[in-house]
């Protein structure tokens, strides 16, 4: 859009900037940031307009973005404008990701190139490492408490390591994605060092009081999400003697960003992983950026301006890159973090699935498949080029997120039914063989999340315990269930290191004093490579698991409906333990694919006669795409035997329209 004022500024803008900047020759940087600007400018100034620095600051954030830029490599550049003429490519069924630490998975980042065959192998063609940026030595919540914002812990490796990696990974074909803790720093960060001497230009980076007045406002309404742990969301620091606003553990300050310069710092930090390779940027904690006195200090309208600001100033810089949305809140809030009022995705591109992660444990728990119908059926559409990281497992609790107007619908109690689903899946509740721990207790409200591996939580633990066939048999297909909808819902796959190979709960962290208060690290493994060689082996769990989900990944790229262009169509069906719903791709017409879910431990049975292009008569032989087999029918009625699901092609089966 032209617009005359932000057309005038950036011309001055451009006049103020450093020499060095101004002789380059910057042409795709120009076009772009003529492009964006008024949009740049109009964030900016709403944020921030009211300071005396307001355009010396923005005249800051485009040097940022200028010297970024100028960084760039050639490479980089030129994957930009591939990706910029192909812009839905991330869109496509090809991708399929696997979240890891690079210690847990392999020692370390070199481990970790070392280790890319065995992800290849499986099918994974994206990487999510976990953070690796300097921590501290000591607690650091798996290292997201970040110490500098510019070097990987040593720990895990160096700079040189990670180019290796990632040109390793460019080669075959893989992205890799990074995080960018942007709510918050650790205690150890160079800024509150600089803070706790009484420097004023740090202290405003974060939110620091005298006294418990303002923080005790803020307290009214803010919920506590490490209640057991870090419970409150203020710390007194000595060295200051002064409060702290830290949401999260005590070791972690948040960053104050009604700051410009706070801002311009993780917008640079951004960048600065973009040009090392970063394809994709995980954000962390978006639905805590901007604090309010007398809000939840989650999801307020300002968190989405800054992610808005972010995305447009990366797209200027680096346009090539994606990114993540980590924001684990209510499935109406969750949605926003595309970008609200657009068509296109405008903040985030890539945003977690928590809402279908959560209503699938709910459906494993109940064998029922009512809570999930009526979730994804509230979810209203997402936006054009916006997908999901749909999961099962992440290196997270189970948050419990679901909406209680779903939950009452689906004839339950909010309250009764989410205490049934902790009690589940810790093994409280009678016949339930779930080996999970609760997480994030809280007294004052009675919330609860859910820790365990996948394994444990789906009674595979308990079943090999016991030497019981049948309940591993069971476990292993309610394994493959679950992916088998994260493969097919739509959405990047991501699945969790450890899980290809039935990886138990590790109870070891209880031995180490930065981690035992928090068992999140229940399920934070250390792969165990000898365990990993027997998925070579026939016969053994980690062969089942691992050749059922390779399988299922080649079978997944191979069918375009299963791209992400908003083609779903949810299938109501009249029995509570099926979830079933239609793929089909705007361009192939030819090939729709139904997907059959059963939740029940009894067979189930579909009436296909009623559904359209799917009757008996019109198709021959049915096919499913994920076993290769035809499934039985009786007359019309599909037959989906006890926690089985079918991937069923309309071209494939020899349609005859
Ligand atoms: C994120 O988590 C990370 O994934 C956690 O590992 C970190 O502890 C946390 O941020 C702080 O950096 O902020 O929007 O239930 O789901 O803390 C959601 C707890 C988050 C996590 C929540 C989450």
């Amino acid at each position: 859009m032209y617009e005359q004022v932000s057309h005038s500024l950036l011309n001055e803008i451009l006049d103020r900037l450093k020499p060095e900047i101004q002789r380059r020759n910057l042409r795709h940087f120009y076009t772009r940031l003529g492009a964006n600007f008024y949009v740049i400018h109009s964030l900016f100034h709403h944020l921030y307009g009211s300071r005396d620095d307001s355009t010396s600051q923005l005249v800051r954030l485009v040097e940022v973005m200028a010297g970024r830029y100028i960084e760039r490599s050639k490479t980089l550049e030129k994957i930009d404008r591939a990706r910029e003429s192909n812009h839905n490519w991330f869109l496509s069924q090809e991708w399929v990701g696997m979240a890891l630490y690079a210690d847990g998975f392999a020692g370390d980042l070199e481990g970790m190139e070392q280790r890319l065959p065995y992800l290849q192998e499986l099918g994974i063609n994206m990487a999510h490492v976990m953070p690796m940026m300097v921590c501290p030595t000591g607690a650091s919540d798996g290292g997201y408490a970040v110490s500098d914002f510019r070097n990987i812990d040593p720990r895990i490796g160096t700079l040189d390591d990670l180019a290796s990696l990632v040109e390793s990974m460019r080669k075959r074909g893989m992205l890799l994605a990074l995080d960018v803790v942007v709510n918050h720093t650790s205690d150890e960060h160079e800024w509150v060092q600089k803070a706790r001497t009484g420097d004023p230009k740090y202290q405003d980076y974060f939110y620091i009081f005298d006294d418990r007045e303002v923080p005790d406002m803020f307290e009214e309404t803010m919920p506590e999400i490490f209640p057991e742990t870090a419970p409150g969301n203020f710390t007194w620091d000595e060295t200051m003697g002064k409060w702290v606003m830290t949401v999260f553990n005590r070791y972690q300050w948040d960053l104050n960003y009604s700051n410009p310069a706070v801002f311009i710092e993780m917008v640079d930090a951004i960048l600065y992983w973009a040009n090392r390779g970063a394809d994709i940027i995980r954000l962390d904690a978006v639905a805590f950026l901007w604090k309010k006195i007398g809000t939840t200090c989650q999801n307020e309208r300002e968190a989405h301006l800054i992610l808005q600001l972010m995305k447009d100033c990366c797209q200027v810089t680096a346009p090539g890159v994606l990114f993540i949305a980590e924001a684990i809140v209510a499935p109406l809030e969750i949605i926003k973090y595309f970008g609200e009022d657009a068509i296109i995705a405008k903040e985030c591109e890539i945003a977690y699935n928590a809402t279908f992660m959560a209503l699938l444990w709910e459906a494993v728990a109940t064998k029922n498949a009512n809570l999930l119908n009526q979730g994804i059926r509230s979810l209203p559409d997402k936006l054009d080029r916006a997908t999901w990281l749909n999961y099962i497992r992440c290196h997270d609790d189970i948050g419990l997120g679901f909406d209680d107007a779903d939950i009452i619908k689906a004839g339950y109690n909010p309250y009764a039914h989410r205490r049934f689903l902790v009690d589940y899946f810790t093994g409280q509740f009678e016949g339930s063989e779930a080996r999970g721990q609760p997480f994030g207790r809280n007294a004052k409200t009675g919330d609860a999340r859910i820790s365990g591996s996948l394994t444990s939580l789906i009674g595979l633990e308990a079943a090999l315990e016991r030497g019981d066939e049948a309940a591993v048999d069971r476990a292993l297909k309610l394994i493959l269930l679950l992916h088998g909808m994260i493969l097919s819902f739509g959405g990047i796959p991501l699945l969790y290191y450890g899980d290809e190979i039935g990886t138990l709960n590790d109870c070891s962290f209880l031995q180490d004093e930065n981690k035992a208060g928090d068992n999140r690290w229940m399920h934070r493994p250390r792969i165990d490579w000898e365990k990993a060689e027997l998925r070579h082996r026939h016969g053994t769990i980690e062969q089942m698991i691992f050749d059922g989900l390779k399988k299922l990944i080649a079978v997944r790229k191979t069918i375009p409906a299963f791209a992400d262009y908003n083609n779903r169509e949810m299938i109501h069906v009249g029995n509570e333990h099926l979830f079933v719903f239609n793929r089909s791709h705007p361009e192939v017409p030819d090939e729709k694919v139904l997907v059959v879910a059963n939740f029940d431990d009894s067979p189930q049975h579909l009436e296909l006669g009623t559904l359209g292009i799917w009757q008996p008569m019109r198709i021959g032989p049915l096919q499913d795409l994920a076993s290769g087999e035809s499934p039985a029918l009786f007359k019309e009625q599909l037959v989906i035997p006890p926690l089985r699901f079918y991937w069923i092609s309309s071209q494939r089966a020899g349609f005859t329209g």
